[in-house]
């Protein structure tokens, strides 16, 4: 039974009364017809269709992280087909992510990460569709992947920190910076010339990374006590934020837990960027480190939110951040236009929380769809909670009676199971439209065929464009994405490209040939289909060989393998695109390199032989 029928229980039962008597004379209604009469029937009730037609297009790019798969993954929404996996941390042999010399020297010998949160570059409060930003919660990296290749052109490590969590890129008026946050709170530095921090906790900080967004390298860190989980940034280019649920500097569980507040903290680069100009920082292993302890500067306000806080959100009209409890039942909302007042000592740092809903047991994350309604997810409830922000301000100003009314909660769709993450379309930007919601839960149970203990993850899809939740389909996804992000298909296609730029390559090969000095052989080779600019190469044992290979073929989707039999060498380029491998012949004997990826009726046919001489 399809998706559409079984949610739509209603319509599938009306169906079903309307073919009853063609069914009693003996008339089969195809199936076909029954799903394409459910199908108006939703559009006439003013639903939209997540149905993609064979040859047609998705409405959005979905961009997913992949959690300890280390990569960022493409999917069209609302059919929700992956199109795409887009090696970040991970090595890929399908493209020879982590083999060839150009990705090695990104990567520096790291093959697993741990992505969490992608986000877009953005302008005036929407996406640019340039680049997206990814973390690496392991190696703590932040990598940038640009939309036009849909590859990562640059990668960089972040000193000092451990648990790089939360990352957000600037909005307004465009990223020029990103933040990323430390969850884990270590000695700074982290190594033998500060050995007595080891084993006092309350020596343990945390860091606000800021990244040049363009130049990808660090600007500054802002040194605190707390630990930082999530990330966010105004839609005024003033402030960041973060929640911090170990303000307690615990290292158990229990000490993490100690206390009923922990901190929502708010980073003002205006003054950041005066304690810059003035000098007012230090050099720790090379980074500009500004000290934004409590008592040591004025550069970090501290809201305290209710116990052990997860997710920060910003509504889309730059209005409010919203944090999400997690160990609280409720969302605690922050009047984002208070902030200043707040910094400067005009009112309390609590005095900028306007409302504090609650919403169910443990909710994670929030997002928006441009309508002045919040989507929560709630992760011990199993539920995605759509809530009015305007409401709940109005409830709490009318006190705990209005509030224990809940009528700011519309509606409550039960989800299976266990939601981390939510995101609705565009709702990271001023341009929210409402339309699709996914909830990415960790658990997928009973949904898909069993297939072993370590089971598949659950993207679900869902109609947000009514008053009502409405679930429209369950996507498999291999473990573990954590964020997405869903971005108007106009934004981001017209920048992508079917070739690469050839001459980008300071390698590229026009003309093939071996050159020889002494052990060091270069060999440069075109590619064709079906044929390599080389049938053989001769070498002797202990050769330092570098192999670059350019693909001639202009043809959209034409892309050709190189891989060496016996030599762990294997790799993928595109239309126009070169890639080197640099390899010691250690192997004597006779080896075929050939084409991995079918590009013409005579692929299996396009190989070329290395000879390895004793
Ligand atoms: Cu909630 Cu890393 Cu954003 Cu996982 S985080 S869910
Ligand atoms: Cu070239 Cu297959
Ligand atoms: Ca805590």
């Amino acid at each position: 039974m399809s998706d559409k029928v079984k949610f739509n229980r209603r319509n599938f039962l009306q169906i079903l009364g309307a073919a009853g008597i063609a069914a009693g004379s003996g008339v089969l209604i195809p199936k076909e017809t029954l799903l394409a009469r459910t199908e108006k029937d939703s559009r006439r009730r003013g639903h939209q269709s997540n149905e993609v037609k064979p040859g047609e297009l998705d409405d959005y790019y979905g961009f997913w992280s992949g959690g300890h798969s280390g990569e960022v993954r493409v999917i069209g929404v609302p059919s929700m087909r992956e199109i795409k996996r887009i090696p970040v941390f991970n090595m890929d042999v399908a493209t020879g992510w982590g083999i060839t010399n150009e990705s090695k020297k990104l990567l520096r010998g790291r093959y697993t990460g741990d992505t969490h949160h992608v986000h877009g570059s953005y302008k005036n409060g929407t996406y640019d569709g340039r680049y997206l930003f990814v973390n690496d919660k392991l190696n703590n990296r932040v990598a940038r992947i640009r939309i036009d290749y849909m590859e990562v052109d640059a990668i960089v490590d972040i000193p000092n920190v451990q648990g790089l969590h939360g990352l957000f890129p600037q909005r307004y008026p465009k990223t020029e910076w990103v933040v990323a946050n430390s969850e884990f709170q270590v000695p700074v530095p982290n190594d033998e010339t500060n050995a007595s921090a080891f084993t006092k906790p309350k020596q343990y900080y945390g860091l606000h990374t800021i990244i040049d967004a363009e130049r990808m390298s660090i600007v500054c860190q802002v040194l605190v006590d707390e630990n930082m989980d999530l990330a966010a940034t105004d839609y005024k280019g003033k402030y960041s934020m973060t929640t911090s649920y170990n303000t307690e500097k615990g290292v158990t569980i229990s000490e993490m837990l100690a206390s009923d507040y922990d901190y929502m903290l708010v980073f003002h680069w205006g003054r950041i960027k005066e304690a810059l100009r003035k000098g007012n920082y230090t050099r720790i292993n090379g980074v500009k480190v500004i000290d934004g302890r409590k008592g040591h500067s004025d550069i970090v306000l501290r809201i305290p939110v209710p116990k052990n806080p997860h997710g920060i959100n910003v509504s889309p009209d730059g209005k409010y951040a919203i944090c999400s409890g997690k160990v609280s039942p409720t969302c605690t909302v922050v009047d984002l236009d208070l902030i200043d007042l707040a910094f400067e000592g005009k009112i309390k740092p609590e005095e900028c929380i306007v409302a504090q809903p609650e919403i169910g047991l443990g909710p994670l994350h929030t997002t928006f769809d441009g309508r002045g309604n919040a989507y929560t997810s709630v992760f011990i409830d199993s539920t995605n909670v759509k809530w009015n922000i305007q409401k709940a301000i109005e409830a709490e100003k009318k006190g705990e009676e209005e509030k224990k009314k809940k009528e700011y909660i519309i509606d409550v769709l039960d989800i299976h199971y266990q939601v981390g993450h939510i995101m609705a379309s565009m709702a990271e930007t001023k341009e929210a439209d409402g339309k699709w919601l996914v909830s990415l839960n960790k658990f997928s149970k009973d949904r898909f065929l069993n297939a072993g203990p370590v089971k598949a993850e659950n993207d679900q899809l869902i109609d947000i464009s009514g008053k009502k939740l409405r679930l429209v389909h369950d996507s498999p996804a291999y473990m573990e994405p954590h964020d997405c992000i869903i971005v108007r298909r106009d934004i981001v296609e017209p920048n992508v490209k079917d070739r690469y730029d050839m001459f980008e390559h300071p390698l590229a090969v026009t003309e093939s040939g071996v050159k020889r000095n002494g052990k060091n052989v270069i060999i440069r080779m075109t590619s064709n289909a079906p044929v390599y600019g080389l049938q053989e190469v001769r070498l002797k044992k202990g050769d330092r060989v570098t192999l670059i290979v350019t693909n001639h073929d202009e043809i959209s989707d034409l892309s050709h393998g190189v891989a060496i039999s016996n030599y762990n060498i294997n790799f993928v380029i595109g239309p126009f695109q070169t890639k080197s491998v640099t390899f010691t012949a250690d192997k004597v004997g006779v080896f075929w390199v050939y084409c991995t990826n079918f590009c013409h009726a005579l692929h299996l046919e396009m190989r070329m032989r290395l000879i390895v001489e004793p």
